[in-house]
């Protein structure tokens, strides 16, 4: 009889011996060999969502096709020195004409979950107006094929495509682009809503606001005064409640609304009674203009404060309509922030990461497992949130293919390992965490990074569109098959 630990270790060097691509990604071994019998020390509940996710600009490509109009992004990538080597997503991908046989992939792996973005300029390619039949079919072909694959489709409303039309309107700036939100949202759930139980307004409004508006290196490339940018952020928050409102009017059958937020991802630097609080009260307050006036319907007195004069105006109406309650909300988690404890009144500190912090390719993408546990938990505990997701976790590494052929990331695979164990830890707690889609089912656009910065579990040749499983997908398709880790 081996004991517990040994059983692990046992475990552990058992499961980096079958690591061979050969052996494992053949459709047999992982699901019914014997690596699925070993002893799964962090096993996840029976039904546990495993997931992978995309964008549509990211992946899509066919920018002309089928009557889709432009947007921001568009004409942000098309213009000269706004993106690393002048990268567009004209074509990125080619999902849209290869989504049938991306299906397979993701089927091969086990996935039991795929969320994916609409553009909603395939749907309304000026904003507004007349609907396009041609761009919400391709929705309805990718749904139908997920659904004959058993792969549940959860669907993205906003991935920071905003049509250029409304731009040119003043895109969110002006209010009528949250309201325009809505009623787009409102047609694409009524038409998908048979089929797609699960719906999320926008993704990261924290940074397509910040970043698109504030530093101006995404799309629209703005760097507005700071009461201006406290306006789009209120007129993001808004579009995302007035966007569950519509969804849940127009849905042809029941379904579930949330979104997919990155809020600052606050964790405590020492897990004891001070330092967690501190985090705590700082996850709150740092995140008191997105997360936080969707979870409560009011700003905090500390961000009025904070903003004085350059507070947003808002209407009681309107504040009634940031806080809907969700159905369920979803974090977009990479990085942790470490906090703590502070003897000032806020109480809290952010520590700044040395110099000789580790961080995956990408230099914002500083590695920090524990965010994968303390987010959900304070999301939870903070605002009684009983059904969550991660609808966002990767990394980028400096992927390079060997000569047989193979992507051997073995950072990747200790990032999602690690992070991977810390979600476990709060699953096992009842932090009510459901599922967990890893970012990316595939390589592709990295917005204004372009494709030098790779985060697919497959690699993608962008010459031939080949995909290619980097040992991270057979790492994540071991995990699926387990439904947990060693
Ligand atoms: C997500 O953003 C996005 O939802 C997804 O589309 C994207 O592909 C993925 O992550 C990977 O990046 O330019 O140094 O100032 C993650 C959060 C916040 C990461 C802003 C990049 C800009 C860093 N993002 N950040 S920097």
């Amino acid at each position: 009889m081996l004991n517990r630990l040994s059983r692990r270790t046992f475990a552990k060097l058992f499961s980096s011996a079958a690591l061979a691509p050969s052996a494992l990604y053949s459709t047999e071994s992982a699901a019914a060999g014997f690596a699925s019998a070993l002893p799964a020390a962090h096993s996840f509940p029976k039904g546990f969502l495993w997931g992978s996710a995309t964008a549509a600009y990211q992946v899509e490509g066919a920018v002309k096709e089928d009557g889709r109009g432009p947007s921001i992004w568009d004409t942000f990538s098309h213009t000269p020195g706004k993106t690393n080597m002048g990268d567009t997503g004209d074509v990125a991908d080619d999902h849209y004409h290869l989504y049938k046989s991306d299906i397979q992939l993701m089927k091969e792996m086990g996935l039991k979950t795929y969320r994916f973005s609409v553009s909603w300029t395939r749907v309304f390619p000026s904003g507004t107006g007349s609907p396009n039949p041609r761009g919400l079919d391709f929705y309805n072909r990718l749904v139908d094929e997920l659904l004959a694959n058993n792969i549940t489709p959860y669907c993205t409303l906003f991935h920071w495509d905003l049509p250029q039309t409304l731009e040119d309107k003043g895109g969110w700036q002006s209010r009528d682009t949250s309201e325009a939100f809505a009623s787009y949202a409102g047609y694409v759930a009524e038409r998908l809503s048979d089929r797609v139980k699960h719906f999320m307004t926008l993704n990261e409004m924290r940074s397509f606001v910040d970043l698109g508006y504030g530093r101006g290196i995404h799309a629209p490339g703005l760097e507005l005064a700071p009461a201006a940018l406290n306006q789009v952020r209120h007129h993001a928050v808004l579009a995302h409640g007035l966007g569950v409102q519509a969804i849940r009017a127009h849905a042809k059958a029941e379904v579930k609304v949330g979104l997919a937020e990155n809020p600052e991802a606050c964790a405590p630097i020492i897990e004891n009674a001070e330092h967690i609080a501190a985090a705590s009260k700082a996850f709150r307050e740092e995140n008191a203009g997105y997360l936080t006036v969707v979870m409560e319907g009011r700003y905090t007195d500390a961000y009025l404060e904070h903003h004085g004069a350059n507070a947003p105006k808002f209407t009681a109406a309107e504040m009634k309509a940031i806080g809907t309650p969700v159905d369920f909300v979803g974090l977009n988690i990479y990085t942790a922030t470490w906090v703590r404890a502070d003897s000032t009144p806020k109480g809290y500190a952010i520590i700044p990461a040395p110099k000789s912090y580790p961080h995956m390719m990408s230099p914002w993408l500083t590695v920090g497992p524990q965010a994968l546990y303390w987010t959900p938990k304070f999301t939870a505990d903070l605002w009684k949130v009983k059904e969550l997701y991660i609808t966002e976790n990767g990394a980028s590494s400096a992927d390079v293919m060997t000569p047989d052929g193979q992507v051997y990331d073995s950072d990747r695979v200790m990032y999602l390992r690690n992070y991977l164990t810390q979600l476990h830890r709060g699953v096992s707690e009842g932090v009510p965490v459901k599922g967990y889609f890893c970012w990316s089912f595939m390589d592709n656009y990295e917005w204004a990074d372009g494709y030098a910065y790779r985060f697919g579990l497959h690699y993608v040749d962008f010459k031939t569109q080949k995909r290619t499983p980097k040992m991270s997908a057979h790492f994540y398709k071991e995990v699926i098959a387990r439904n947990g880790l060693a």
